[in-house]
């Protein structure tokens, strides 16, 4: 089953796809671009050694249709296809379309990605294989909802089997209430995903983000990376990512990367892909969700560790062997933070700033990387997300890491949009960012209070 790849179609935008084709040239490896005409002047098409353009800027038209990219995979005569992350990263269909046309998909075969992409039946699988998860419903609820709401203990939260990353989640705090948002969460989750299925969980106070990044091979061989932080989000958009966590023991560590490998091994999974857990107070953790994709915030794993995720990835998918050992990545060293920027006015409830890049200058210096596709003169396209550079940032300790930060942010200088860089110098700044001490909702309270006193 092994495959040398000479050439590989990157079906995805922006900084993502300007990351892959670097690996891919280190790798000697040819890249192809497709882009929409919105994105014709974007760095990724100049970086690649070919292009084909796949329509017109709403990502419907361009990087989801199916057929468009496979079209341009043929066309380039292409072995693979690199999907990036969001667009079509977790569509099964796509992964079959691809291997129907004897193009590798870079990724999890099609049925990893379907039975992982319900929530309901990973946690199915999560709990068969050892993993813990929160108090709930055996499966999806069908009828009795008190009775097993109940059983659960209120506060609950509904979910939607076809959910992730926040969309259709419920919580109910008492009895009365129960009836009613499982109709409203059920009607929700049908108009989002065409699938009403939902399924009911105990409800996790103030807890953490914790995630296990894990790749494993044909033959395999499983690595499970230290855990990534991912506590600091807003409407569930995460914006400083950082490893390991302040929070995470060395003990808790090897729990957690226990679990991640078995669960790996008992869904056969092949390629890279991260599990995500709730954490409480205690340090108990919860199975969340699996993503079968490459990560917006994997650069923080690679720094700590000394990896490269997508060349692993290209590695697992040519049916070539991991090419690091789970003690390699166990002597991670340091710590890594990463800060998303996004052309948004923060201030203004963070209305997006699509405008043009008037001109940029990026921080260097030791530990820096910035991955990012915008240069001066860019135009930012408003079909698209608002992320337009990550900062990742590494030193041998934790504070090492938030000074260079702040020295790196007041480095970066972005003229003609608005962006989050500012409330990320406030962030860095915060006493309890500092010590660690931050929960999911902590940027819902912490945002107001630094408008309120800057006024
Ligand atoms: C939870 C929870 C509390 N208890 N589940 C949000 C994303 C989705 N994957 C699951 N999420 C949550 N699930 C139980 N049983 C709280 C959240 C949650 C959250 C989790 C991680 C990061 C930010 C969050 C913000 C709000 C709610």
């Amino acid at each position: 089953m092994k495959k040398e790849f000479k050439k590989v179609l990157v079906a995805n935008r922006g900084e993502i796809a300007v990351r892959v084709i670097r690996t891919l040239r280190e790798m000697g490896i040819k890249s192809v671009a497709v882009y929409s005409t919105a994105d014709k002047n974007s760095l990724h098409v100049q970086m690649a050694d070919e292009s084909y353009c796949i329509g017109e800027g709403p990502a419907k038209l361009s990087y989801l249709d199916m057929d468009k990219i496979l079209s341009a995979a043929v066309l380039s005569k292409a072995d693979a296809v690199h999907p990036g992350y969001g667009f079509l990263s977790e569509n099964s269909e796509f992964s079959k379309l691809c291997s129907k046309n004897d193009i590798v998909f870079i990724g999890p075969n099609p049925d990893s990605i379907r039975l992982l992409g319900h929530k309901s039946v990973a946690r199915d699988l999560a709990k068969k294989s050892g993993v813990p998860i929160t108090p709930g419903s055996d499966g999806c609820v069908k009828k009795d909802y008190i009775k097993i709401a109940k059983k659960i203990g209120f506060p609950i939260m509904i979910k939607a089997a076809a959910g992730g990353g926040g969309k259709g989640m419920r919580i109910v705090l008492n009895e009365e209430d129960l009836n009613k948002e499982v109709e409203l969460a059920k009607s929700e989750a049908k108009a989002a995903f065409g699938n009403d299925d939902v399924f009911f969980e105990k409800y996790i106070e103030k807890p953490r983000h914790v995630e296990i990044q894990f790749a494993r091979d044909l033959k395999g061989n499983v690595v499970a990376f230290p855990e990534r932080d991912c506590t600091l989000q807003r409407r569930h958009q995460k914006l400083v990512e950082e490893t390991p966590s302040p929070f995470v023991t060395e003990e808790v560590r090897k729990k957690l990367q226990k679990v991640v490998e078995k669960l790996a091994d008992s869904a056969n999974y092949h390629g890279v892909g991260t599990v995500e857990f709730l954490m409480d107070a205690n340090r108990d953790f919860y199975f969340m969700e699996v993503n079968t994709r490459l990560q917006v915030e994997h650069p923080v794993t690679e720094s700590i560790c000394g990896v490269d995720l997508v060349k692993e990835q290209i590695l697992i998918a040519q049916g070539r062997e991991i090419s690091v050992s789970q003690s390699y990545v166990n002597n991670f060293r340091g710590h890594s933070i990463e800060h998303r920027i996004n052309a948004e006015d923060w201030e203004n409830g963070f209305r997006p700033s699509v405008s043009t890049i008037e001109d940029v200058s990026f921080p260097m210096g030791p530990g820096i990387r910035i991955d990012t596709h915008i240069y001066p003169k860019y135009k930012i396209p408003s079909f698209y997300d608002s992320m337009i550079a990550k900062l990742i940032v590494w030193a041998p300790t934790r504070n090492e890491a938030i000074k260079r930060s702040l020295r790196a942010l007041e480095e970066l200088d972005i003229k003609g949009v608005k962006t989050t860089i500012g409330l990320h110098k406030h962030i860095l700044s915060d006493y309890n960012f500092q010590k660690g001490d931050v929960y999911t909702k902590y940027l819902e309270e912490f945002i107001p209070r630094v408008l309120s006193e800057k006024k």
